[in-house]
Protein backbone atom coordinates (compact mmCIF):
# COMPACT_ATOMS: atom_id res chain seq x y z
CA UNK A 1 0.00 0.00 0.00
CA UNK A 2 3.00 2.35 0.90
CA UNK A 3 3.37 4.30 -2.45
CA UNK A 4 7.11 4.57 -1.08
CA UNK A 5 7.41 1.04 -2.41
CA UNK A 6 5.45 2.24 -5.65
CA UNK A 7 6.16 5.56 -7.94
CA UNK A 8 2.59 6.51 -9.33
CA UNK A 9 3.43 7.03 -12.40
CA UNK A 10 5.52 3.86 -13.42
CA UNK A 11 3.78 1.27 -15.44
CA UNK A 12 3.93 -1.28 -18.72
CA UNK A 13 2.81 0.34 -21.48
CA UNK A 14 2.25 -3.31 -23.03
CA UNK A 15 0.43 -4.45 -20.23
CA UNK A 16 -1.87 -1.22 -20.36
CA UNK A 17 -5.28 -1.71 -22.51
CA UNK A 18 -5.64 0.71 -25.89
CA UNK A 19 -8.26 3.67 -24.44
CA UNK A 20 -9.45 3.72 -27.86
CA UNK A 21 -12.69 4.76 -28.78
CA UNK A 22 -13.46 5.10 -24.89
CA UNK A 23 -14.58 8.01 -22.93
CA UNK A 24 -13.88 9.08 -19.84
CA UNK A 25 -15.29 11.55 -17.35
CA UNK A 26 -13.14 13.07 -14.86
CA UNK A 27 -14.54 15.21 -11.74
CA UNK A 28 -12.07 17.16 -9.66
CA UNK A 29 -12.35 19.27 -6.44
CA UNK A 30 -10.50 22.97 -6.60
CA UNK A 31 -9.50 22.67 -2.82
CA UNK A 32 -5.58 22.13 -2.83
CA UNK A 33 -6.01 22.98 -6.44
CA UNK A 34 -1.38 22.87 -6.87
CA UNK A 35 -2.04 19.13 -6.18
CA UNK A 36 -5.60 18.22 -7.52
CA UNK A 37 -5.03 20.07 -11.14
CA UNK A 38 -1.44 18.19 -11.35
CA UNK A 39 -3.63 14.90 -10.76
CA UNK A 40 -5.73 16.27 -12.92
CA UNK A 41 -3.63 16.75 -15.73
CA UNK A 42 -1.67 13.88 -14.72
CA UNK A 43 -4.64 11.53 -15.60
CA UNK A 44 -5.42 13.28 -18.48
CA UNK A 45 -1.63 12.97 -20.28
CA UNK A 46 -1.69 9.47 -19.55
CA UNK A 47 -5.37 8.07 -20.87
CA UNK A 48 -4.40 10.38 -23.97
CA UNK A 49 -1.10 8.69 -23.97
CA UNK A 50 -2.47 4.95 -24.17
CA UNK A 51 -5.26 6.23 -26.87
CA UNK A 52 -7.88 8.15 -25.19
CA UNK A 53 -9.10 10.76 -27.58
CA UNK A 54 -8.89 14.35 -26.17
CA UNK A 55 -12.40 14.96 -27.19
CA UNK A 56 -13.84 11.70 -25.18
CA UNK A 57 -12.56 13.04 -21.94
CA UNK A 58 -15.25 15.29 -20.00
CA UNK A 59 -13.84 17.22 -17.36
CA UNK A 60 -15.80 18.91 -14.26
CA UNK A 61 -14.71 20.37 -11.43
CA UNK A 62 -16.25 20.28 -7.99
CA UNK A 63 -15.78 22.60 -5.00
CA UNK A 64 -14.11 20.33 -2.81
CA UNK A 65 -13.41 16.74 -2.03
CA UNK A 66 -17.13 16.06 -0.46
CA UNK A 67 -18.45 17.15 -3.60
CA UNK A 68 -17.35 14.18 -6.01
CA UNK A 69 -19.42 12.21 -4.10
CA UNK A 70 -22.17 14.10 -6.23
CA UNK A 71 -20.13 14.68 -9.30
CA UNK A 72 -18.69 11.09 -10.20
CA UNK A 73 -22.86 9.83 -9.36
CA UNK A 74 -24.32 12.24 -11.91
CA UNK A 75 -21.54 11.64 -14.49
CA UNK A 76 -22.35 7.63 -13.59
CA UNK A 77 -26.19 8.12 -13.76
CA UNK A 78 -25.52 9.62 -17.52
CA UNK A 79 -24.58 6.63 -18.35
CA UNK A 80 -21.90 8.31 -20.87
CA UNK A 81 -18.71 7.01 -19.78
CA UNK A 82 -17.19 3.79 -19.57
CA UNK A 83 -15.32 4.67 -16.63
CA UNK A 84 -15.26 7.65 -14.16
CA UNK A 85 -12.03 9.12 -12.47
CA UNK A 86 -12.47 11.00 -8.89
CA UNK A 87 -9.74 13.30 -7.58
CA UNK A 88 -9.15 15.11 -4.42
CA UNK A 89 -6.78 15.99 -2.04
CA UNK A 90 -7.43 16.18 1.35
CA UNK A 91 -4.90 17.36 3.74
CA UNK A 92 -5.35 16.74 7.98
CA UNK A 93 -5.56 19.77 9.45
CA UNK A 94 -6.28 20.50 13.43
CA UNK A 95 -10.32 19.19 13.71
CA UNK A 96 -11.41 15.78 12.69
CA UNK A 97 -12.91 17.25 9.71
CA UNK A 98 -10.07 15.76 7.94
CA UNK A 99 -11.47 11.90 8.88
CA UNK A 100 -15.36 12.77 8.18
CA UNK A 101 -14.51 14.02 4.61
CA UNK A 102 -12.33 10.97 3.62
CA UNK A 103 -14.57 8.44 5.05
CA UNK A 104 -17.55 10.09 3.42
CA UNK A 105 -15.99 10.37 -0.04
CA UNK A 106 -14.51 6.39 0.54
CA UNK A 107 -18.10 5.56 1.35
CA UNK A 108 -19.56 7.36 -1.62
CA UNK A 109 -17.67 6.30 -4.04
CA UNK A 110 -18.02 2.83 -3.10
CA UNK A 111 -21.59 3.02 -2.89
CA UNK A 112 -21.85 4.24 -6.46
CA UNK A 113 -19.18 0.91 -7.53
CA UNK A 114 -21.33 -1.10 -6.42
CA UNK A 115 -24.55 0.01 -7.40
CA UNK A 116 -24.18 0.90 -11.51
CA UNK A 117 -22.11 -0.12 -14.11
CA UNK A 118 -19.87 2.47 -14.38
CA UNK A 119 -16.24 2.19 -12.50
CA UNK A 120 -15.22 4.82 -10.02
CA UNK A 121 -11.76 5.41 -10.00
CA UNK A 122 -10.37 6.59 -6.42
CA UNK A 123 -8.34 9.14 -7.17
CA UNK A 124 -8.31 11.01 -3.23
CA UNK A 125 -5.04 11.72 -1.67
CA UNK A 126 -5.50 11.87 1.64
CA UNK A 127 -2.13 12.83 3.24
CA UNK A 128 -0.60 13.96 6.79
CA UNK A 129 0.64 17.47 5.27
CA UNK A 130 0.81 19.04 1.58
CA UNK A 131 4.47 17.57 1.03
CA UNK A 132 3.21 14.04 1.09
CA UNK A 133 0.61 15.58 -1.42
CA UNK A 134 2.95 16.85 -3.31
CA UNK A 135 5.47 14.32 -3.45
CA UNK A 136 2.28 12.00 -5.18
CA UNK A 137 1.55 14.71 -7.47
CA UNK A 138 4.25 14.72 -9.90
CA UNK A 139 6.77 14.54 -7.03
CA UNK A 140 9.38 12.14 -5.46
CA UNK A 141 6.62 9.14 -5.57
CA UNK A 142 5.02 9.73 -8.90
CA UNK A 143 1.89 11.40 -9.96
CA UNK A 144 -1.66 9.68 -8.37
CA UNK A 145 -3.24 10.88 -11.37
CA UNK A 146 -1.34 8.81 -14.17
CA UNK A 147 -2.18 5.58 -11.72
CA UNK A 148 -6.11 6.27 -11.78
CA UNK A 149 -5.74 6.46 -15.20
CA UNK A 150 -3.79 3.40 -15.90
CA UNK A 151 -6.48 1.79 -14.18
CA UNK A 152 -9.59 3.17 -15.77
CA UNK A 153 -7.73 1.54 -18.85
CA UNK A 154 -7.13 -1.82 -16.94
CA UNK A 155 -11.08 -1.79 -15.77
CA UNK A 156 -12.72 -0.43 -19.39
CA UNK A 157 -11.02 -3.24 -20.78
CA UNK A 158 -11.93 -5.96 -18.03
CA UNK A 159 -15.34 -4.90 -17.81
CA UNK A 160 -16.97 -2.60 -20.48
N1 LIG B 1 -11.98 19.69 0.73
C1 LIG B 1 -10.93 19.08 0.18
O1 LIG B 1 -11.01 18.63 -0.96
N2 LIG B 1 -9.74 18.94 0.86
C2 LIG B 1 -9.57 19.38 2.14
O2 LIG B 1 -8.48 19.23 2.69
C3 LIG B 1 -10.69 20.00 2.76
N3 LIG B 1 -10.58 20.43 4.04
C4 LIG B 1 -11.65 21.03 4.61
C5 LIG B 1 -11.55 21.46 5.95
C6 LIG B 1 -12.63 22.08 6.55
C7 LIG B 1 -12.49 22.53 7.98
C8 LIG B 1 -13.85 22.28 5.82
C9 LIG B 1 -15.04 22.95 6.45
C10 LIG B 1 -13.95 21.84 4.52
C11 LIG B 1 -12.86 21.22 3.90
N4 LIG B 1 -12.95 20.78 2.56
C12 LIG B 1 -11.88 20.16 2.00
C13 LIG B 1 -14.16 21.05 1.75
C14 LIG B 1 -15.15 19.88 1.71
O3 LIG B 1 -14.69 18.86 0.85
C15 LIG B 1 -16.50 20.38 1.16
O4 LIG B 1 -16.29 21.05 -0.06
C16 LIG B 1 -17.20 21.34 2.12
O5 LIG B 1 -17.28 20.77 3.40
C17 LIG B 1 -18.62 21.71 1.60
O6 LIG B 1 -19.39 20.54 1.45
Amino acid sequence: MASELHNLSQYDPTTVASGEGRKVGIVYADWNSEITYALRDGAIKTLTDNGVEASDITVVSVPGSFELIYGAAQMVKSKKYDAVIAIGCVIRGDTPHFDYICEGVTAGLTQLNVEYDTPVIFGLITTNNLLQAQERSGGRLGNKGDECAVTALQMMARFK
